[in-house]
């Protein structure tokens, strides 16, 4: 039997939130490895990128959460067969990677520095990547792709929960209501999902 270990924060969400989901819904055990930041600190020039997260198959390290999530969302029947209906489970993932990589710098800030940056991306582009990712809906429908739950829908529910939580100083926590009220709709369509639900009540 193959030997899974996923290392990431020891947090309910980013990266490697929707790998773990997707896990759970292949019904696959794996270890799931959470580090405090220390910790990653620790080990970070151990990781082939400097990053997390790493997912060790047999002991061999693979990385980048979006390769992750298509691998085992192919094992846990949530990707498309279809190479279209692929592409927009793609775009994505692809688009919430972009919006991550726009938001993730700004934890570096402190104080004015720290609102005058987030209070930018909340005017300028993480509007337009969640205004983009509203178009990418509605092209779908109640979900993504396929039309069915896939890891497109994981990647975008794990983004806008943490929007909409109001743990992010500066930026307003209704910006996807204004932007975009039926990604709340889909989060909440998502959160609700049973394959969404069982992992949740598995932790
Ligand atoms: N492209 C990579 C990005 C990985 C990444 O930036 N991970 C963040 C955490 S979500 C990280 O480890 N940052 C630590 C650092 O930059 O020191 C992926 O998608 O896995």
């Amino acid at each position: 039997m193959t030997d899974y270990r996923l290392t990431y924060f020891d947090i309910d969400g980013g990266r490697a939130e929707p790998i773990r989901i997707a896990f759970h819904a292949a019904g696959i055990g794996f270890e799931d490895n959470r580090l405090s930041f220390p910790e990653f600190v620790e080990m970070r020039g151990s990781t082939r990128f400097n990053a997390l997260p790493v997912l060790e198959i047999d002991g061999a390290p693979v990385t980048q959460s979006n390769a992750l999530s298509r691998y085992v969302g192919k094992m846990a029947n949530l990707y498309p067969d279809d190479d279209l209906q692929a592409l927009y489970c793609d775009e994505v993932l692809g688009a919430v990677e972009d919006a991550l990589h726009v938001l993730v710098p700004t934890f570096g800030l402190q104080g004015e520095e720290l609102r005058a940056a987030r209070e930018k991306l909340a005017e300028g582009s993480l509007r337009t990547y969640v205004r983009g990712l509203g178009e990418l809906l509605a092209r779908g429908g109640d979900y993504f792709a396929d039309q069915r739950l896939t890891v497109a829908d994981l990647k975008a529910f794990v983004l806008t929960r943490w929007l909409c939580s109001g743990v992010l100083d500066h930026i307003p926590a209704d910006l996807v209501q204004r932007e975009a009220s039926h990604l709340i709709d889909h989060q909440q369509r998502i959160g609700s999902d049973p394959v969404v639900s069982a992992y949740y009540e598995s932790r």
